[in-house]
């Protein structure tokens, strides 16, 4: 398997756009949604600890339309949310969504 190294989270407050830039790059099928699968990668790139069952609960918390994934404005905000309470991401915009 080959070893694919990932740009980081930007240091100190994130935006949104920030973070669905810094997503993006996880989206292996490019299909411009995020699987669960997808999202573990994503949090075993940040040393997040439990990376299986926060993928399954990140998924579950932001996919609104229950496809499985994560795509689209309203889903990528609902993620943002969970990263910032359950991996104490900071925003940079309060209030944004
Ligand atoms: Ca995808």
């Amino acid at each position: 398997m080959a070893f694919k190294r990932y740009r980081g989270l930007p240091q100190g407050e994130v935006t949104v756009e920030e973070f669905r830039a810094w997503l993006s790059q996880f989206d292996a099928d490019h299909n411009g949604r995020i699987s669960r699968e997808e999202l573990q990668s994503a949090l075993r790139s940040l040393n997040v600890w439990f990376s299986w069952w926060k993928a399954r609960d990140g998924v579950r918390a932001a996919d609104a339309n229950r496809d499985g994934a994560v795509g689209g404005d309203d889903e990528v905000g609902r993620l943002f949310a969970f990263a910032q309470q359950h991996l104490h991401v900071k925003i940079a915009q309060l209030g944004y969504y």
